[in-house]
């Protein structure tokens, strides 16, 4: 076993669709042949060459590919590299990644604040209700004529931003827009899929009565005076390692900002779209949140330079506050994502002024402080039902996406690991399993767009980085794969007691920055992860990064042939 371990031969740890392209990454120069070898029979069902030898552009790694594209028969097997290793099994067969794409949603369910999670439907990750949110604070730097310092409000419902239990709407902003277009996308594959929660067995999709517990929270934090929205609801500083029902320090919602309140209104705005076709479940519900999104909007125009600079606040204001600042400076991005929404719900000439196109053909990748390409997705989502005057820039938006995606697959076909992620150093950020999920949805709108499905199978090759074809030999996603986080900087993984982390919950993946100051047993770009549970910046969770990979998975679940 140790003389040939697993890990040398990199693949997604749980599978392949029988049509789709497929292939493993052996580590080293070596060897030249594989074989695939049917589980149980033991039976060689395959033999291959391995690729010339791939040089990995971040360290002295030398790989070399197996391509088992050919084997589409349904089954569990290994690849065996002779003399050098055999690897996890995995499976070939129809919706391979079904019990991944259900999990990865439900991930959000663990993360709801506000309420006990029942055995009944959160297993042996069971816990009693916390934070109610009932009585929060009014900031010093939040106050408004009708709320006062140190007035409460009631900001319930929410799901915990991260390994950390704040609520940021800037973060909360690109994780509901990506959930809701992934519904808005792929309304038939969401229609059926049960996720065991509360709602379950409502006349609403599970996917969106989950978006709902925090598009609640989100309404609460739009200031009824003027339509601002406060930044986040948080502590004063990061809680202990402790269980989120003894988390009970004062809550409090801090200064308006303009990026809160942009990304509050595109939000709002596509949640008036997609929420109208429950208008029976949810009398109302649409109609209030395109009030919300209007008034927001409003404020964002008379507010247009509003950063929320943690620093300057605290050395204005008392108490400080030094939870996460999801700061960001530039808005032209915010308001162009919160037009194109409004716009597409409303198709009011005022909002289209507002969408920019921008003429870069290196577009900014979706992030939580760039959500441009936000923008772009919805208006190309809905070209046929928008007027004239906006096919024009539809038309450029759809250039934008398939430039980008063409630039996005060029070298892929030579990178040491053989996905779209790890073009550059740059792909290795805090959080770069969202930026290879992010990557992903932008080459399936290219799909979209074109119909070729090259795009669709580029954009595959990134949740088999996620799922373990990476630099580091991990699946990211909690409890699926063969080797996946034990320890993530998640506060109730941690001080549950209970071995297993929270599952379907992904990790952050690479980070050559190592903010953490943890120890790395590596710190090139696409080894610098540690699955220990000091490390922040490689191994948290986040709901902005769990979205894109909900996005992902379940968009190849929707796509791949049968
Ligand atoms: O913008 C610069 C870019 O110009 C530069 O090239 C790059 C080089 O590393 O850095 C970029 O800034 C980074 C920024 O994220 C934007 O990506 C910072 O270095 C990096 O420190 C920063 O990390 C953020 C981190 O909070 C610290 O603020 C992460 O994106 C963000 O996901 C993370 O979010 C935290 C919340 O604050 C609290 N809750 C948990 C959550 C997840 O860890
Ligand atoms: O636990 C915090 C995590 O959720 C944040 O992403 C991270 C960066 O903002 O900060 C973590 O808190 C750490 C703090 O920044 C420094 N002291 C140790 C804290 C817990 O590890």
């Amino acid at each position: 076993k140790d003389k040939f371990p697993a890990d040398v031969i990199r693949l997604n740890q749980i599978g392949y669709y029988p049509e789709a392209p497929k292939s493993a990454v052996v580590i080293g120069d070596k060897a030249t042949e594989f074989y695939i070898v049917a589980k149980g029979t033991g039976k060689e069902v395959y033999r291959g060459k391995l690729s010339e030898v791939r040089k990995s552009i971040f360290s002295d790694k030398k790989t070399r590919i197996a391509d088992f594209s050919e084997v589409k028969t349904a089954g569990t097997y290994t690849v065996v590299v002779p003399s050098v290793g055999e690897s996890y099994t995995f499976e070939i067969k129809q919706n391979v990644h079904d019990a991944a794409a259900r999990a990865s949603i439900k991930g959000f369910y663990y993360q709801r604040l506000s309420t006990a999670l029942p055995e009944q439907y959160a297993g042996k990750w069971h816990r009693p209700l916390s934070h109610p949110d009932n009585k929060v604070q009014i900031h010093p730097s939040a106050a408004s004529a009708g709320r006062p310092a140190g007035a409460t409000i009631s900001s319930s419902k929410g799901w915990l931003d991260a390994g950390d239990y704040n609520k940021y709407i800037v973060n909360s902003g690109i994780t509901m827009g990506t959930l809701l277009s992934a519904y808005e996308d792929f309304p038939v594959y969401f229609d059926s899929l049960n996720l065991n929660i509360p709602e379950s067995g409502n006349a609403i999709p599970d996917l969106l009565d989950e978006a709902l517990w925090n598009l609640r929270w989100m309404l609460t934090m739009q200031d009824p005076a003027d339509g601002g929205v406060y930044h986040k609801l948080t502590n004063e500083k990061f809680d202990g390692m402790i269980m989120p029902h003894l988390a009970t320090r004062p809550r409090y919602v801090v200064q308006k900002g303009t990026a809160a309140t942009l990304d509050f209104a595109a939000v709002t705005a596509q949640a008036a779209r997609v929420f109208k076709k429950f208008e029976h479940q949810l009398p109302g519900f649409s109609d209030s949140c395109l009030t919300a999104a209007t008034r927001a909007w409003q404020w964002a125009v008379k507010n247009s330079t509003i950063v929320y600079d943690q620093d300057a606040m605290n050395k204005t204001f008392d108490p400080d506050v030094t939870t996460g600042g999801y700061g960001d400076g530039n808005f032209a991005d915010e308001f162009t994502w919160a037009a194109a929404e409004l716009y597409a719900s409303t198709q009011d000439g005022q909002y289209l002024d507002k969408v920019e196109v921008l003429a870069d053909h290196n577009l900014p990748l979706p992030s939580w402080g760039g959500v441009h390409l936000l923008g772009y997705y919805t208006m190309i989502r809905f070209e046929t039902s928008l007027p004239e005057a906006a096919q024009a820039k539809v038309t450029l938006m759809k250039q934008g996406v398939v430039r980008f995606a063409d630039v996005l697959i060029n070298g892929v076909d030579t990178r040491a690991f053989n996905t779209v992620m790890g073009g550059s150093a740059k792909d290795y950020i805090w959080g770069s399993s969202a930026v290879a999920a992010n990557q992903g949805i932008e080459l399936i709108q290219a799909y979209k767009v074109t119909g070729d499905k090259k795009y669709l199978n580029y954009a595959l090759s990134n949740l088999d980085f996620l799922l373990g074809k990476n630099g580091t030999g991990y699946s990211f996603l909690t409890g699926y794969g063969k080797k996946t986080p034990m320890h993530p900087h998640h506060r109730p993984s941690i001080a549950d007691g209970i071995a297993e982390p929270v599952p379907g919950l992904l990790a952050g993946g690479p980070n050559p920055g190592m903010q953490d100051k943890c120890r790395y047993p590596s710190s090139v770009a696409d080894e610098a992860y540690t699955d220990n549970d000091c490390s922040y910046a490689s191994n948290e969770i986040a709901i902005n990064w769990n979205a894109p990979f909900v996005y992902l998975v379940c968009a190849q679940e929707a796509l791949q042939p049968r």
